[in-house]
């Protein structure tokens, strides 16, 4: 990706004919640095929510009430690191290092989603992050499939479809649940009780009040506002709440014939600011758990760089 400055007018005119035709801007071409540093931010958070988000569930492997139930939650919780590894990768082909970006989220200038700073804090958490985290979390990614960046756009192709397995693991979780004793559909409906704010928030703030949107949907990075995201969810949500047998702790939640839609009630976005700025729940926990490991795996990082500069042996004749 190169930053030339001659003949930037003809090159940013052959970006926007790109854009404009609804084609992928490949790692090869030339992209105003603005388009550049929009999507480093967004591919990073995204990358860094993936690895961050493993912490509320996989706190419960060694906790699982059975042996499937343990096998198929390890499985879901390496998925995630595969997706963060896909989305690193694509973020490297924008000119910045793994080194650079976990740097980042370390020291706080880059983010990852609010919701994993949240505690997952009974079993039913790991069927309601499946079933509304994953479920917002496809939301999202689906229209990124079209995203204007290539390698962003690929990476995100595979997540969808192993992001839709997940939503339904968690969804099967809380059926099992919800077809149990009085005790256990209790303690599905406190989770989702929990979850079903913090889900929406997910979306991120507002359109009215969301500086990124206008533009990144201008470039085609994003293809959906924050606002037409969240209505899709709920709309697609409320009948999966119904099959289940739980009530979303939402009371102003009802369609409306009009519009096509549900209307629902505001989120706390006073929370949301408060969580990102980092003042939720679990931040310092969550960043401080990243911070060990990354530390405690320097040497795999050596060990694997110095095995990488080694020169290849010399091969008799
Ligand atoms: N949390 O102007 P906008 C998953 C920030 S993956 C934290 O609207 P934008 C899989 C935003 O960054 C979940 N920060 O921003 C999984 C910006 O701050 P900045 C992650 C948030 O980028 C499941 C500022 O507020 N998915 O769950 C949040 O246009 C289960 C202003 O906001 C993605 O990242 C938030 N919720 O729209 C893993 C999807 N919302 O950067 C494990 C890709 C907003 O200027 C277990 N990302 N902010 O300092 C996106 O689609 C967008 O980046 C949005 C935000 C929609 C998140």
């Amino acid at each position: 990706m190169t930053a030339a400055t001659t003949h930037e007018p003809d090159l940013l005119a052959a970006f926007e004919e790109t854009i404009a035709r609804h084609d992928r801007i490949e790692p090869r071409d030339w992209v105003p640095e603005r388009y550049r540093a929009t999507l480093v931010r967004q591919i990073a958070q995204h990358a860094h929510s993936e690895i961050i988000g493993m912490q509320p569930e996989g706190g419960w492997i060694s906790r699982a009430p059975s042996l499937r139930r343990k096998a198929v939650l390890l499985a879901k919780v390496q998925d995630e690191a595969g997706h963060g590894l896909y989305l690193y990768g694509a973020c490297e082909t924008l000119g910045v290092t793994r080194e650079e970006l976990v740097e980042r989220l370390l020291d706080g200038r880059q983010k990852y989603s609010s919701i994993f700073n949240y505690p997952a804090l009974s079993y039913a958490d790991v069927g309601t992050i499946g079933w509304l985290v994953d479920g917002a979390a496809i939301c999202n990614q689906v229209p990124l499939c079209r995203t204007s960046y290539g390698p962003y756009g690929r990476a995100m192709v595979r997540i969808c479809k192993e992001e839709s397995f997940h939503q339904r693991q968690g969804f099967e979780l809380l059926a099992t649940m919800m077809g149990g004793t009085e005790e256990q559909r209790a303690m599905v409906q406190e989770s989702v009780d929990r979850f079903w704010w913090p889900a929406l928030m997910m979306f991120g703030p507002p359109d009215a009040d969301s500086p990124n949107t206008a533009q990144s949907m201008a470039w085609g990075i994003k293809r959906d506002t924050n606002d037409e995201l969240r209505q899709k969810f709920v709309d697609m949500t409320v009948p999966q709440a119904r099959a289940l047998g739980v009530t979303l702790p939402d009371p102003e939640l009802r369609w409306n014939e009009e519009r096509g839609h549900h209307d629902f009630g505001e989120p706390d976005w006073a929370e949301l600011a408060a969580v990102i700025r980092g003042e939720g729940p679990c931040n310092a926990q969550r960043i401080a758990h990243r911070r060990r490991v990354w530390e405690d795996g320097a040497w795999v990082r050596e060990a694997a760089g110095a095995y990488a500069a080694r020169p290849a042996p010399e091969v008799a004749p």
